[in-house]
């Protein structure tokens, strides 16, 4: 069976994952704490509820229902104010090169991202029409470390779990590539990163050559 690559969005083709750090510390510090780029980490590939019971365990802070959803409504609003002020220059360097490879080669790729607002941003950056499938925040009910969103794309693919190939810039997002038996490339920290199969610190320290080797195996 012939191989097949899954990208993650934000953190990986474009740098959305510090838009959403602004907007999640605004939030915190809105509501008289903060927290650390470190602590962020943890915040990466998980979903925007998630993200928000994570952060107010942090400062010690609990909301009512109402509160909680008023207050996941301002983050996104805050972090679409960045979002719609973007272009496509804030794609990720090296990112274009990847996919023209891939398209040249007829290699099949997916998005797999926990994100509600991936459409739209791939619609910023042009790309939208490239992706054999677009699986996103609003396809899945498991967030990642679970594998779900993973293991939608391949399905659309037609492709083996076994047989993807997964770019993830967060812990939680190697670790659904992992338990989904898709061979696993970090992007990022190699120290934060640990638990992929290969890590690069961005997509233009990775040679074609590198990829054509992943394809063959
Ligand atoms: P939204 P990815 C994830 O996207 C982000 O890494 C994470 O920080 C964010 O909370 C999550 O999407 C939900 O995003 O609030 O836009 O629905 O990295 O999986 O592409
Ligand atoms: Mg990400």
């Amino acid at each position: 069976d012939s191989r097949a690559v899954i990208f993650d969005l934000d953190g990986v083709i474009v740098d959305t994952a510090k838009f959403h750090f602004l907007a999640w510390r605004k939030l915190a510090n809105d509501l008289g704490f903060d927290f650390t780029e470190e602590q962020n980490e943890q915040l990466k590939g998980v979903s925007r509820e998630d993200s928000l019971k994570k952060i107010l365990n942090w400062g010690n802070v609990e909301l009512s229902e109402e509160e909680f959803k008023r207050q996941m409504a301002l983050k996104n609003e805050n972090y679409l104010g960045y979002v719609n002020k973007m272009d496509e220059s804030e794609m990720l360097p090296g990112v274009s090169r990847v996919l023209t490879y891939l398209e040249e080669n007829n290699i099949p790729f997916a998005l797999g991202s926990a994100s509600k607002n991936a459409r739209p941003i791939l619609k910023i950056l042009k790309i939208q029409d490239k992706f054999s499938a677009i699986v996103d925040g609003t396809d899945v009910s498991k967030a990642k470390p679970d594998p779900e969103v993973f293991l939608i794309a391949a399905e659309k693919m037609n492709k083996k779990a076994e047989a993807c190939i997964v770019f993830e810039d967060s812990v939680a997002g190697v670790q659904a590539a992992n338990i989904a038996n898709m061979t696993s490339i970090g992007i990022g920290d190699k120290n934060v990163l640990q638990e992929a199969d290969h890590v690069f610190a961005d997509f233009t320290e990775i040679e074609l050559e590198f990829i054509e080797q992943l394809l063959r195996k």
